[in-house]
């Protein structure tokens, strides 16, 4: 017996593609997940989509066997830039596997503790930031957010320094990087024959793209030039050989990888940053709370490694925090084989399919019936570890999961802590409430904060 998976009404040659809000795609898969349930399909474009919503259906599908990620639409438009670096890569590219087993150790917990003193670096100018301009300073995180990941992992993966902290306006490449990823997202709903129609878009995408190549492949030919003794990942990427082939990366797939790390390695990052701002304001217990366990520990001197590891309350906030909204929300697998999915789906060979982790994150079956609330305490005591695993998956699955995972999370205990232990902070607008936006990843919008060093610090 098959279930027939249901659909809401298509129009000709555009399929499902309206019922997409353009500007907020993640709101309308959750609006028809709450009305479709666990699955549905979309017609995009011609493409029929899967998408899953739950965490049942998101356990079968995390299955290197039998399910591969795949890098349709607005991934394949970002494609065109980071080509077959570790994120964009097909699954059979001879890149990843050559990039994945040079860069994995090097991406190892052990490693990214080398990193601390350059993470700190860029925290500390954070702080410096916020503590010069005072209270009155009205502080967009997200925009704060972003300046710091994009220098943290430029700074640790490649020694170069962007600066961003000190220029008005964000860097070049992030603005360019934002317009990239929204117009690839449009890019992929469009039909041939409007994108056709594109030129002047087309054009800036294009521009964007090159600014970004230009950016990267600078630094690798300023390092190909001024050679370095430190271990990082652009060094290992320059010198390593493959352990299993004995092949190196060429400076072209050097280059696309930097591009990679220079955007999967910040945008989500300030996202997860963003969000856990936005939920200690509005949660004030947890914030009293968060801030006990960091005076607790560090007695009011400088955070260290050692410091973050004796933080469980922080853990479990940042872990709430991108459960409830993580900040790289879906991704893509297709089918490798025929399968009953939950007994009862038939699944032809090749299908493709969209896990919601936004919504499968806040499954009631699994997370109960407080699944949309901001509740840390459920990620303590050992209750996170008891959970099944695929019921928290902000970093993807498997094989083709988060590289980058020790790193970011480093860095937002890090910065999380610094700025728990510095300020105490408000609400610009005290009435605000979390509307998100979202270019490829989700952040919070129109998110305003004010900051004064704190009256009670230890
Ligand atoms: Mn990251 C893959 C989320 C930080 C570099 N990352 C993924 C995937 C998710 C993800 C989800 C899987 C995507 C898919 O299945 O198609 N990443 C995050 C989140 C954060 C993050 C939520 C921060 C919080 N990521 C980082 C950082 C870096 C990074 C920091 C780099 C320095 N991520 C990657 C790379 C991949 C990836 C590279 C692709 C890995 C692969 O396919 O081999």
């Amino acid at each position: 017996m098959s279930v027939p998976i249901p659909q809401p009404p298509t129009i000709p040659f555009l399929g499902n593609v309206l019922a997409i809000d353009k500007e907020l795609p993640i709101g309308s898969f959750g609006l028809l997940a709450k009305q479709y349930g666990e699955i549905y399909q979309l017609n995009l474009l011609g493409r029929i989509v899967y998408f899953v919503n739950s965490c049942e259906l998101v356990r079968e599908l995390s299955n290197d066997k039998k399910f591969q990620k795949s890098v349709p639409g607005s991934l394949n438009e970002v494609r065109s830039l980071a080509g077959d670096g570790l994120f964009t890569a097909l699954a059979d590219e001879p890149n990843w596997a050559i990039a994945h087993r040079l860069l994995m150790p090097a991406f190892g917990t052990a490693n990214i503790r080398n990193m601390w003193d350059d993470m700190k670096d860029i925290c500390s100018q954070l702080i410096l930031k916020w503590s010069r301009f005072g209270p009155d300073y009205v502080i967009s995180p997200t925009d704060e957010y972003t300046r710091l990941t994009l220098d943290t992992i430029a700074l640790c993966s490649m020694n170069y320094r962007f600066n961003s902290f000190y220029s008005e306006t964000l860097p070049p490449f992030c603005e360019a990087m934002t317009d990239f990823l929204k117009e690839c997202n449009a890019r992929a709903n469009r039909p041939a024959i409007v994108q056709a129609l594109m030129t002047s878009a087309t054009a800036k995408w294009e521009a964007d793209k090159k600014l970004m190549v230009d950016v990267a492949s600078q630094i690798v030919k300023h390092r190909r030039h001024h050679p370095i003794e430190k271990k990082d990942l652009l060094n290992t990427m320059l010198y390593g050989k493959d352990p299993k082939t004995g092949q190196g990366l060429s400076d072209d797939a050097i280059t696309k990888n930097l591009i990679t790390f220079l955007i999967a390695g910040h945008e989500t990052t300030s996202g997860i940053l963003s969000f856990t701002t936005y939920y200690l304001l509005k949660n004030p217990e947890c914030l009293i709370r968060l801030r006990k366990e960091v005076d607790d520990v560090t007695q009011g001197k400088s955070i260290t490694l050692e410091h973050l590891a004796k933080m469980p309350y922080l853990n479990a906030v940042l872990r709430e925090s991108i459960r409830l909204n993580p900040t790289a929300a879906v991704r893509a697998v297709v089918a490798l084989e025929d399968v009953a999915l939950a007994g009862k789906y038939a699944i032809k060979k090749g299908q493709a399919f969209a896990i919601n982790n936004h919504a499968a994150q806040r499954d009631h079956k699994v997370w109960g019936d407080d699944a949309d609330e901001f509740k840390p305490e459920r990620m303590l005591d050992g209750k996170f570890e008891a959970m099944p695993p695929e019921s928290w998956q902000p970093f993807g699955y498997g094989m083709r999961a988060c590289i980058g995972r020790p790193f970011a999370w480093q860095e937002a205990q890090l910065v999380i802590a610094s700025i728990i232990q510095t300020f105490d902070l408000c609400f610009n607008d005290p009435d605000y409430t979390l509307e998100v936006k979202q270019a490829l990843t989700l952040k919070p919008k129109d998110f305003y904060i004010r900051a004064s060093l704190r009256s009670n610090a230890v």
